[in-house]
């Protein structure tokens, strides 16, 4: 993104800018609230970008690529790169190995670090069948029956830390699809053995300043039975590893009105809460865009988030998107999810806390209500800009990434054919 263009890009925007930015100081003046600092901590704010979400997703009944998808890896850096100069809050790019096979670490990472992104969580994959495999996964990974399935499985999650650990990555998340279809395909007990004796092997071999996220879904690819279905599942599993195994909650893993910001809170207290994969959903795991359509649970779930930053001091979280689907063009899908996640971290970070654990002392539901509502009522959509501004960033990133035609210029970098690697 050329700086001179985005300046005066960003100066046709600025007086708009401050007329809805102005409205709002005035609007909370008569709270004692740091605007200052709330700006600095919404600035601060990153979210990674999963490699998988640069190019078009598909349903197993289609997919309809955009033209211009990321290739290599370094296509796909440079499309965070992009995110990350119009928003300034995307400094990282979450790997899938093999969907990404990095080749030449030290170029990989001079290319990031040149854009300012980092490597986040390495993502391993035990749900596909790779070519060079000797066994397959159609019957599970790190809880397969046959030892030697499990071995190719745990073999395969220390490549992936191999990798991370030249990149400058931190961490491993792990989904297993393992599960079964039927009722009597497995006996639950000794699946969920197998899988913590593969989880532990793995473990072991972590770096000590790695963290081992462990995801878990309730349902899909398997319909019967999934061997981590819930937070308690993996919750267990990381207490039997170790401090540094943690839960990984995606928010379109759980059955329909799970209360999730309840889950969250509930980890954060156990410190068993490793990272997020934001998207939304209104059935299963639709993968939309973050707050597209349950903006209030998001808000919600963020309360609990920056409650527990504040008072567990619970700092060491991984930020991620986990979002593909098939009609939007994914890089705006991607700048619109960053912006709904900043505006509910915004939000959350209004609510006055101690007016809520007052009202909550005196089981006054009706203030305890108000005052979540208040908070989520606001328009802080003008912090989240100047936070952004003052970072270098575009004051209307999606405008300025149509403004500027860069679909048009990745199509032609890349061909109209190009197809991106992933489901
Ligand atoms: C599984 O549904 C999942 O959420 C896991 O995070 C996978 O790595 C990713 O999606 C694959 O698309
Ligand atoms: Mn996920």
């Amino acid at each position: 993104m050329n700086k001179e263009q985005l300046n005066s890009f960003n100066k046709k925007h600025l007086d708009e800018h401050k007329i809805n930015l102005d409205y709002l100081t005035k609007n909370l003046s008569k709270k004692s609230i740091d605007l200052d600092l709330l700006t600095k901590r919404i600035g601060k704010f990153q979210i990674s970008i999963p490699s998988w979400a640069l190019g078009t997703g598909g349903t197993r009944f289609g997919r309809f690529p955009i033209g211009g998808e990321p290739i290599s890896i370094e296509d796909k850096i440079n499309d965070v790169g992009l995110i990350h100069s119009l928003n300034k809050s995307s400094n990282a790019i979450s790997l899938h190995i093999p969907w990404d096979i990095p080749r030449n670490h030290e170029k990989i990472k001079s290319l990031a670090k040149s854009l300012e992104i980092k490597f986040d969580a390495v993502n391993s994959n035990t749900f596909q069948d790779q070519p060079k495999n000797h066994f397959s996964y159609k019957h599970g990974s790190l809880s397969h029956i046959n030892k030697s399935v499990r071995e190719q499985a745990i073999n395969h999650n220390k490549e992936v830390i191999d990798h991370g650990i030249k990149l400058g990555s931190k961490a491993l998340t792990i989904w297993l699809a393992d599960g079964t279809s039927f009722p009597g395909q497995h006996n639950f007990s000794d699946s969920f053995q197998r899988t913590l004796e593969s989880l532990h092997e793995i473990y072991s071999y972590l770096p000590k300043d790695w963290k081992l996220l462990i995801e878990y879904k309730p349902y899909e690819p398997n319909f019967y039975s999934m061997v981590i279905p819930d937070w308690g599942t993996s919750y267990v599993l990381s207490d039997k590893l170790g401090n540094r195994a943690t839960s990984l909650v995606d928010l379109g893993h759980h059955l329909p009105n799970t209360n999730i910001e309840q889950i969250v809170a509930i980890l954060i207290h156990l410190k068993k809460l490793g990272g997020f994969h934001f998207n939304d959903s209104k059935y299963g795991d639709d993968d939309l865009s973050v707050g597209s359509i349950k903006p209030y649970q998001l808000f919600l779930i963020f309360c609990e988030l920056v409650k527990g930053i504040e008072e567990k001091k619970e700092s060491n979280l991984s930020w991620m998107i986990d979002a593909s689907h098939n009609l939007k063009d994914p890089l705006e899908d991607l700048l619109q999810s960053v912006e709904n996640i900043k505006i509910s971290f915004a939000k959350a970070l209004l609510v006055d806390y101690e007016k809520l654990k007052s009202a909550q002392k005196e089981n006054d539901v009706t203030s305890c209500q108000s005052i979540l509502q208040e908070a989520f009522n606001l328009d802080v959509r003008p912090l989240v800009v100047e936070s952004r501004l003052q970072h270098g960033g575009a004051i209307k990133p999606l405008e300025a990434f149509r403004k500027f035609n860069f679909r048009e210029k990745l199509i032609k970098l890349r061909g109209v054919n190009s197809k991106s690697t992933g489901l």
